[in-house]
């Protein structure tokens, strides 16, 4: 820690004990770069780029430190002067480049590429304002700008610089890059593209600002507003200024390494990651076009080198876009697509194997899949539905296209660092193998009958609620009782994902106790989630659960016994707290919506019991950790497209024909209800579950309830629940995202 040391003199003039936390970051940041730029980067004749509109990295000291295999010692250094890492670590803003599942992956996979020594490359935007900041006022959600970008950061400029060209003007682009450590082992890049013009003080009111103004707008906000068309049109801008600046970038890198560009492939993969990055294909071709390249080869060459991953079944991330906006912004690609559309037309006339369909929208998946080498779902069950429902037209004829790569996590955040007592017990009992070789964490299961191993998983997870406890009181205010069971809830805020259907179990044992019946044990709903600004029902769930958290919170009848806390702008640092400290991981998606989710795994790794539907990675978890490990409940996903195939499904039947339902769903408007919330949003959603329900919130809720019921009586048997707990962690290692890479890197990519 000597160079340590003397940086901190060098900078401040001081020593460690006399520097304020902010200067200590600084100088922490400013070592760590350092370090990281010694060890060097993995590089290699073929890279992977992984292009992504998101990458949600969360604060990276610690990660970094951990990566680099000096987070003890410097702790311990910092300790003897007076100073905690942990208070250190919160100066650090964290990086707002991300949303939710899609971008958290990347960064997972960001850190897998590098541990495993592949070279490659994150391509994505450097958003200033990131996505918007959540607050809450009135119970209900406002968004305003997340700055996070500070005058020292994990950012570094270089003097790489781009033109992109748009109708009537071009943009010069500058990259920035952040390292990615591997853990004991070289970094990688996460290229991060901007403008130099970037103007944050146009924003007003919240996140408005003058959406025409790309000039100065471009890069201020990950998934801008796109509820009108010159919203939707700056996406458009901002995916092909991602794009642009990827596909110049990697044949730049590609020809310094001697290829003359007809063998692209030999040097890069491009791994497109939803359908943001999708015009990338036209765009290479362009390029490629302009070095002398034609037409058809290009379109060859291109085919070889971008592979597709879907991540949802959800039109959102399907994205189409009117062949005029193209044109309007990007017209030098429209004559791109179309050709490239003809080629296909020629030979699969079909139109819903079109990439312009008839009413001219351009299907970004369509083109993905015709001129992408892979196409991949991100778990079992997802690429199961991709290839015999959702995208089972392009199944039948590109069979060899389709493969599965199960979705990851990786453990040097989301166990290493976030869970640090958990993950030394471990170490202690079989060895630190694991971090480099998950599926070690099997060795655990010897354990399942030891009672001494038991108690201690039981100790730390007591740990950890207190811990959280001191979290929640911060961020919310509200005081917890670590003795509560620990329910949770953390995720995007989307229907699909049944946040409501936690809520009507809320509203079902807030009546129960109201009439007398106490549970065994008080009970801490915790929640966090944003909702997409322009998604006014997503709102008006958040409303529905923070009028029930106050209701709750003033019911002196109620309180002691349950509570619901909505942590707000819930993001990466939030759950590193919550998720070592949770009981019950709540994953209810309506089966065969949510892909795959990551938050299920990390909950599992750390000793959380889930309670979930057969949906996503549930159900390969299910498999792993058998029935007695999990709770299960809810309609299979065949029922469920079924239901849709035939659009039988009727809420209000459901509500009319059970009392019990109708109880709960009344409740949302009940005069308690519209006492504390505001009638116009209770009301909005109240009508929603009724005349649509478009995600069957109520054709699963009487098992969700009788299940959820039982999850809390099991949870009484302390021993009983202590040995779920070590089968959950213990097969845990499946879902490590070095085995995730590992797989793309041997099916898709072929690295060295
Ligand atoms: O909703 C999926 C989630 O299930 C999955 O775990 C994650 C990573 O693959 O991607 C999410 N998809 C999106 O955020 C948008 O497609």
């Amino acid at each position: 820690m000597e160079a340590l040391k003397t940086m901190i003199q060098d900078m401040f003039g001081k020593d460690c004990s006399a520097c304020t936390n902010q200067e200590v970051y600084e100088a922490l940041l400013t070592y760590t770069k350092k370090q990281l730029a010694a060890k060097g980067y993995h590089e290699g004749k073929k890279k992977i780029y992984y292009i992504s509109a998101e990458f949600l990295i969360g604060k990276l000291l610690s990660n970094n430190l951990i990566n680099l295999g000096i987070y003890d010692e410097v702790a311990e250094f910092l300790k003897e002067s007076g100073k905690s890492l942990a208070e250190i670590e919160s100066v650090e803003p964290e990086p707002s480049l991300g949303n939710g599942g899609l971008g958290r992956l990347a960064a997972c996979f960001l850190d897998s590429i590098a541990t495993l020594g592949l070279p490659g490359e994150g391509i994505g935007l450097n958003y200033h304002l990131g996505l918007f900041k959540q607050v809450f006022e009135n119970n209900l959600q406002h968004e305003v700008p997340n700055p996070w970008i500070t005058p020292e950061s994990w950012l570094t400029a270089t003097d790489v610089t781009y033109m992109v060209p748009f109708r009537g003007f071009s943009l010069k682009s500058t990259m920035y890059n952040i390292d990615v450590a591997g853990y004991e082992n070289k970094a990688i890049h996460l290229r991060l593209f901007d403008i130099d013009l970037a103007d944050e003080s146009m924003v007003h009111d919240g996140i408005a600002f003058n959406k025409k103004d790309i000039l100065h707008n471009l890069t201020l906000f990950l998934y801008p507003d796109d509820s009108d068309e010159d919203g939707r049109k700056l996406r458009v801008y901002q995916q092909y200024f991602m794009v642009s600046n990827a596909a110049q970038l990697i044949l730049d890198e590609a020809v310094s390494k001697g290829s003359n560009l007809h063998d692209l492939a030999d040097y890069a993969v491009v791994q497109i990651n939803d359908t943001h990055p999708s015009m990338i294909i036209p765009e290479f071709i362009r390029l490629l076009g302009e070095k002398g390249i034609g037409f058809d080869e290009a379109a060859d060459i291109v085919s070889h080198v971008c592979a597709y991953t879907n991540h949802t079944i959800l039109a959102e991330a399907l994205e189409k876009w009117p062949i005029h906006y193209l044109e309007d912004i990007v017209p030098q690609l429209v004559p791109i697509i179309r050709k490239l559309d003809e080629k296909v037309k020629a030979k699969y006339p079909a139109e819903n194997l079109a990439i312009i369909d008839s009413n001219n929208l351009v299907h970004m998946a369509h083109m993905d899949i015709h001129y992408g080498f892979s196409i991949n779902g991100v778990a079992a069950l997802h690429t199961e539905i991709l290839k015999n429902s959702e995208l089972h037209q392009f199944y039948e004829i590109y069979p060899e296209k389709f493969n599965n790569k199960t979705n990851g996590i990786t453990f040097r955040r989301w166990l290493m660092y976030c869970n640090q007592p958990l993950a030394k017990y471990i170490s202690s009992l079989i060895g630190d193998g694991y971090k480099k070789n998950a599926d070690e964490l099997k060795k655990l299961l010897a354990f399942k009958d030891d009672q001494k191993v038991l108690d201690q998983l039981l100790a730390i997870k007591a740990d950890a609620k207190k811990i959280c406890k001191d979290f929640v009181l911060e961020n919310t205010g509200v005081e917890i009782d670590e003795n509560s069971v620990f329910d949770i809830q953390i995720k995007r805020l989307h229907e699909y994902k049944r946040q409501q259907l936690n809520a009507l179990y809320i509203i079902y044992k807030y009546l129960e106790i109201k009439g007398g019946k106490k549970p065994e044990r008080p009970i801490t709903f915790i929640f966090g989630a944003k909702a997409a600004p322009a998604y006014y029902i997503a709102k008006d769930i958040i409303h529905l659960l923070l009028t029930l958290e106050t209701l709750i919170q003033n019911d002196p009848d109620v309180a002691p016994y349950m509570k619901l806390v909505m942590v707000e702008n819930y993001n990466v640092s939030a759950a590193e707290k919550l998720i070592p400290a949770c009981d019950i991981s709540e994953q209810i998606s309506l089966a065969s919506k949510e892909a795959s989710g990551t938050g299920n795994m990390k909950f599992m790794l750390n000793g959380a019991v889930t309670l979930g539907t057969m949906d996503g990675a549930n159900v390969e978890i299910s498999e792993l950790v058998g029935e007695d490990n999990i709770y299960i409940f809810g309609e299979s996903s065949d029922e469920i497209i079924k239901h849709y195939e035939k659009a039988d499904y009727n809420s209000r039947a459901i509500y009319e024909g059970d009392a019990d339902i109708k109880k709960y769903v009344d409740f949302i408007v009940s005069e308690p209800m519209l006492k504390i919330g505001k009638e116009e949003h209770l009301r909005n959603f109240y009508n929603e579950l009724l005349n649509k329900d478009w995600f069957m919130t109520l054709l699963d809720l009487k098992d969700y309830i009788k299940v959820k019921d039982q999850v809390f009586a099991d949870y009484e048997d302390r021993n009983a629940w202590a040995k779920k707990m070590l089968v959950n962690i213990g097969e845990a290692g499946f879902f490590s995202s070095d085995r995730t890479i590992e797989q793309y890197n041997k099916d898709i990519w072929h690295l060295n």
